[in-house]
């Protein structure tokens, strides 16, 4: 028997999770840090300082031993574990001193605790900004700025400046806190710094990850000489190292097909002495958790995930590089050539839940009350075939949206389904039940016209009335209807909260039209999980010196009742969704011009 181990460093907790070489669940264990490390006084793992959002180091530290001591409380023979990997966080940012390096390689079972022989020692500044700071506004136009605007941001490093991605937060250290940083020896993700705590040395940037900092040039891949001149150039009384030098260097690169994954090194004597985890142990570099949640999946080109959560997410495999200041592009941490794309939405579960709550209260007489949160009404109305809502479109809002970029707003519309023109605005359609049905619809349609570019054309048929040449409009995208409508995903993977619910997932598979069927997957700790599997793939390679490709490997191997198949392809359903897309190119150029 052997184990892998996958680390999820998230915001609020550090979790570790083990599986074996049938990729089964063996352990799990976690530290939650306003629970378990009281005394750093944390508020949902960071410290909230009007836009400034920062997380306490020495918390990510001392939680890495109490997990490691959690996991020996377990039970599991850590002798048995041959590979670690995992996810963290993604965007933050650890300051080091000049004495980390020297700090690490001297841990030791002997001298205590890893915060008592790192903490403050190793770290030239206490905290580590978090996603959540918004506080670098300046610092993104000033980048974005430099390069000629949030298109040419995006095209060069795959996102447009955002407040939370590294480069501006280094800029705004750069500016606010120039002796902090001057002392500062290196920088690393939140990432390469679990990385480089396990293996007891400063480790370089996992290449992908590093696409989350506005800083990589992800075609040419190298960090961007006038991004990186202009944070230098901000400089005031440069004394340390060059900020490359900070960096560590160019990224450890996602490996080409031609070699096996790259090992960051052995597991540091301190864990195998003090928990005795398998001195001979490799480490493979951690990655951000969207990238690692991918690797939980058997996910490759043209395969989408949608995460129906709070918010929506999708991310998907992608071959193209087709960059959008409206999304984010990452290079893909296994798949060579390969690249994640992430569409991040503000409005989901929210939003539905108002619709859900209305018609809670409109289908009930008072006799008859439900609970408010009772899914049923809603459920019936979203799954019904017959409820005609072909002419209808509709946006709910609830909050400022990030695609479209739009302020908070309801509307809805009745469409000419022969030309997609919108004939009239309406206050209510004929019963809520429609709105229920429509805000699903209107919700997966939007996915589907965003993921399009980002999918390889298959020339199929379909019947919409609609002219093909129409030209429709989305975010930064025109392009023609007969173009957008032949991308199509592979396979959909329906992960968060609301994958629980089959009338919204069946829904959204109708409207997005996956050509090879579409899936549920529920684990809670993809992220880990996603790490572990990266582990033992490396490690596979490492040992037959033969790399499978990951999502083949994790095709051969996964356990099978990990995913559940929700239904199969449904061109009939496709078909229907097509005529709505000009509607929804014309409703989103109304609302762009209302801002
Ligand atoms: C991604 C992002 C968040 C964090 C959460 O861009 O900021 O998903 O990675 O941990």
């Amino acid at each position: 028997m052997q184990y892998s181990l996958g680390f999820d460093l998230s915001t609020q907790q550090l979790k570790c999770v083990a599986v074996d070489q049938r990729m089964r669940t063996c352990a799990e264990v976690k530290v939650d840090f306003d629970a378990d490390l009281p005394h750093y006084n944390t508020n949902k793992g960071v410290y909230i300082d009007g836009d400034t959002v920062n997380s306490p180091v020495g918390q990510w530290v001392e939680a890495m031993d109490l997990v490691m001591e959690r996991l020996v409380a377990s039970g599991l023979d850590l002798g048995l574990v041959v590979a670690v990997s995992g996810s963290c966080q993604q965007h933050g940012s650890v300051f080091w001193s000049e004495d980390a390096s020297e700090l690490l390689a001297g841990l030791q079972k002997g001298k205590g605790s890893l915060v008592d022989q790192l903490v403050p020692g190793a770290f030239s500044r206490p905290t580590a900004p978090n996603w959540q700071d918004h506080s670098t506004q300046k610092q993104c136009q000033e980048m974005e700025a430099s390069v000629g605007g949030p298109q040419s941001m995006a095209q060069i490093t795959g996102s447009r400046a955002h407040f939370r991605f590294t480069g501006p937060q280094i800029l705004k250290v750069i500016e606010t806190e120039p002796e902090a940083y001057e002392s500062t020896h290196a920088i690393t993700l939140v990432s390469n710094f679990a990385t480089s705590l396990l293996c007891g040395k400063l480790v370089e940037l996992e290449e992908s990850d590093a696409c989350g900092m506005n800083l990589y040039d992800i075609k040419g891949r190298t960090f961007h000489k006038p991004l990186i001149d202009l944070l230098e150039s901000k400089r005031v009384a440069p004394t340390g190292p060059s900020l490359l030098s900070k960096l560590l260097g160019e990224p450890i690169k996602v490996q080409d097909t031609r070699s096996t994954p790259v090992c960051a090194g052995h597991i540091a004597p301190y864990f195998s002495e003090r928990y005795g985890i398998n001195p001979e142990c490799q480490v493979y570099p951690f990655t951000g958790d969207n990238l690692a949640t991918l690797c939980s999946l058997p996910m490759g080109n043209g395969d989408v995930m949608v995460s129906l959560g709070t918010s929506t997410t999708v991310l998907l495999v992608t071959e193209q590089y087709h960059p959008s200041p409206n999304y984010h592009l990452f290079l893909h941490p296994t798949i060579p050539d390969h690249y994640m794309a992430m569409i991040c939405y503000c409005n989901g579960s929210l939003a539905r839940e108002q619709v859900r709550n209305l018609l809670n209260v409109a289908c009930h007489s008072p006799s008859q009350r439900v609970h408010p949160s009772d899914w049923h009404a809603f459920n019936d109305a979203v799954a019904d075939d017959s409820l005609d809502t072909s002419g209808e479109l509709g946006v709910y809002f609830p909050l400022g949206e990030i695609v479209p970029s739009v302020p908070a707003v309801t509307s809805r519309v009745l469409f000419d389904r022969g030309s997609g023109e919108i004939l009239e605005h309406v206050h209510q359609f004929s019963d809520t039940r429609h709105d229920a049905k429509v805000i699903v619809e209107s919700q997966a349609l939007s996915c589907r016209v965003r993921i399009a570019p980002l999918l390889t054309a298959r020339p199929g048929s379909f019947h919409t009335t609609v002219p093909a040449n129409t030209m429709v409009k989305f975010d930064y995208d025109s392009m023609c209807l007969l173009d957008l409508v032949d991308r199509r995903p592979e396979r959909c993977f329906f992960v968060g909260g609301a994958s629980r619910n089959n009338a919204i997932v069946q829904r959204f598979a109708k409207v997005l039209g996956a050509t090879e069927g579409n899936y549920r997957s529920e684990n809670p700790n993809a992220c880990a999980i996603g790490g572990c599997y990266k582990a033992l793939w490396s490690y596979e390679a490492g040992r037959s010196g033969n790399c499978t490709e990951f999502s083949q490997f994790l095709h051969k191997n996964m356990p099978a009742d990990d995913i559940a198949r929700v239904s199969d392809p449904d061109e009939a359903a496709w078909d229907h969704y097509n005529h709505s897309i000009v509607a929804l190119s014309n409703l989103e150029g109304e609302l762009g011009k209302a801002k």
